[in-house]
Formats: structure tokens, sequence, C-alpha cells
């Protein structure tokens, strides 16, 4: 098995890129709780995985104040459809601080809104989004050579699990988040073994991601890390969704992964059993005390954390699952097919 690739590499690092963004958010803190405190009006946007951590900001958010996720390229494209509300904050999401559209979507919105404050989250310190942010946050090893992104989703997870922890009135977080680097290596190791059992059922053709709420995102970006790296067929859904359509692509070649909710649902169960009837096989990632019954070809334990401290957790497995997959189809997982780094038009 080829170890040269750095995707691998920079996978394995997401331990070390959580412990830096955590002391950099430490650093911000009192900054980031005055704008939280004044602030009842959020708007996320990013491109590509870094929408897809907007999507779950936003449903966190959501839970206090009045917040809107939108692709960016949407917010000055179709500009009608964002709510004419002066928004407070921005929070542009972008690992090299220069996608075109996250850039042209910052300036837009801060000429719409002279009073807007801007939390670029974003790697990479010498970058637009970082200037154009009146408090940036800065996840400084998160940044990666490859072109997907892997410890810059969960680094900058955390920064937006944080935020919003600040948001919700709690003004000193960092406890909550203790840990969570040992965390983070735990679920790793696990993580890596179980996508390498998976990946060994070489009947695995479909891959279809199932995340409700703030594990939405989740899903979207299991998604895309299937398709960049392994250029296979993949799909996100909202899990019930799954019973209006998609459920006629299934068979014995998909795997269905649930991102299991931190709450009891009966809702869940039961489609995990009929998806299992269909003759699909399945992943279930969530806590040991939601997947415990759970019937399931796969199951990966998330350790129990305070709520809001665990969501990077959930996301090395299907990171792992591109990267093996890529790896037995041929394929450079450093280097997908007609992408590149950044998106600069
Ligand atoms: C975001 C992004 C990536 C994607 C691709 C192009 O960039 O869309 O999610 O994998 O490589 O760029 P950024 O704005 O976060 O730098």
């Amino acid at each position: 098995m080829p170890e040269s690739y750095v995707t691998i590499s920079e996978i394995r690092e997401q331990p070390n890129a959580i412990e830096t963004v955590l002391k950099d958010l430490r650093e911000k803190e009192e900054e980031l709780f005055d704008v939280c405190s004044n602030s009842s009006s959020f708007c996320l946007t990013g491109c590509g995985s870094s929408y897809y951590l907007a999507l779950t900001g936003n449903a966190l958010l959501n839970k206090n104040d009045l917040s809107f996720a939108f692709p960016s390229s949407e917010i000055f494209i179709s500009s009608d459809q964002i709510p004419s509300i002066p928004f407070d904050v921005i929070l542009p999401i972008s690992r090299s601080g220069e996608t075109t559209e996250t850039v042209k979507a910052t300036k837009f919105l801060k000429e719409k809104v002279p009073k807007i404050k801007a939390v670029g989250i974003t790697c990479t310190k010498e970058s637009s989004i970082y200037e154009l942010s009146n408090i940036p946050i800065l996840s400084r090893n998160g940044g990666e050579e490859s072109v997907v992104m892997t410890k810059s989703f969960s680094s900058m997870l955390v920064a937006i699990e944080y935020f919003s922890k600040l948001n919700s009135g709690k003004h000193s977080p960092s406890k909550d988040f203790r840990k969570l680097p040992r965390d983070s290596k735990r679920v790793l190791e696990k993580s890596e073994d179980l996508a390498k059992e998976i990946e060994s059922n070489k009947n695995l053709k479909k891959f279809v991601f199932l995340g409700t709420g703030k594990y939405y995102g989740l899903a979207s970006e299991a998604m895309l890390k299937t398709e960049e790296m392994a250029l296979s067929w993949s799909k996100a859904y909202h899990p019930l969704e799954f019973r209006h359509g998609p459920k006629s692509i299934i068979d014995d070649n998909t795997l269905v992964t649930l991102f299991c909710p931190t709450w009891k649902d009966e809702e869940h169960e039961e489609l995990l059993e009929e998806i299992r009837l269909l003759g699909a096989k399945t992943l279930v990632v969530g806590r040991k005390k939601d997947v415990g019954k759970m019937e399931s070809d796969y199951t990966l334990k998330i350790p129990s954390r305070k709520e809001n401290t665990e969501l990077s957790l959930y996301i090395p497995i299907v990171q792992f699952l591109g990267y093996y997959l890529a790896i037995n189809l041929g394929l450079n997982p450093d280097n997908p097919k007609n992408l590149t780094q950044v998106v600069k038009i």
C-alpha cells in the first residue's frame, strides 16, 4: 500500500490541527464573545467542503439566533433570494482564503450591510478572507498540500462549534473542548482500521450518506470525499428523504452510511432496517449509547463528549474511506481528476 501520498499524512495530522485551532480560539475568545453578544443574525458562506461546514454551522447557530447558509456564488448571482435583513455577522469559510466566489460574496455583503462584522474562518493567514475579517479565526496547522480538504475541514469545524458555544452565551467554552485532540487521535486509529475493512468489500460501488440537522453538512462532506478521491457515485440526503426516490437506486453494491444523531430516534432505526432489507450494506457512525442497539454491518462508536464538541470525530472515517477506495482503484488521492486546490475565476 503506497504511503507516499500526502493526503494520508494530512488525515492523520488532524489531532494537531485541532489542538492548534483551539489555541487560536482561546486567544480570541473575548473578542468573539463580544461580537456574539451583540449579534442575532448570521450569514455563513463557502464553497465545496467549506460550504458544507457552513451548513453545519447554520444548524448550530439557528438554535439561538437567525442564521442562513449559502454557497458563496449564490450570494452575488441570485442576490434576490438573500433575506433583506441587515445581517450582523458574515462567516466566510475558506481553507485557502482565496476562493474567488467566497471573497466576492464577503465583499458584496460588506458593501450591502456596512455595519456587518466579518468573522472569517480560514487556514491561511496571508489571504483575502483573513484580511477582510474583523476577527479572523485561523486554523494555523489546518492547511494542506492535497487538493481535497481533510484536516482543514475538521479543524475549521471545531472553530464553528466553538463559535456556536460562545454565541449560546457560554463565556469560556474551552473546558468543553478539553481532550478533544486525544479523542481525535483515538477515533483516527479506529476509523482507519474500519475504512480498510469496509474497502476490502470489493463489491461496493455506490455510496449514500444520510444525516439530519447539523449532520447533513457532514453527510454532504462525506459524499464529496468519495466523489473527489474515489471518483465514485455518491449522494447525500436527509435521512427520511431517502424513501422519496433515492431508495430506487440502491442494491447490494451500495454502502449507506448513517450519521446517527445524538438523540434516540426510532425513525432512524426503522430506516436502517429498511435499507438492510433492500440488500445494501450499512455503516452507522454515532455515540455508543445511540448506536448500541442498531443493527448494522459496520459501526463506528464515537466517544461521548459534551454536545457540539464532537462533530469533528465523525468525519475521519469517510476521509479514510475515500482515500482507500481511491488507492484500490489505482487513483491518485492527492490530485483528483479535473480539480484544483483553489478555484480562482
Ligand atoms: C474550497 C474548495 C474545496 C474543494 C476543491 C476546491 O476551497 O471548493 O472544498 O475540495 O479543492 O476548493 P476553500 O475556499 O475552502 O479554499
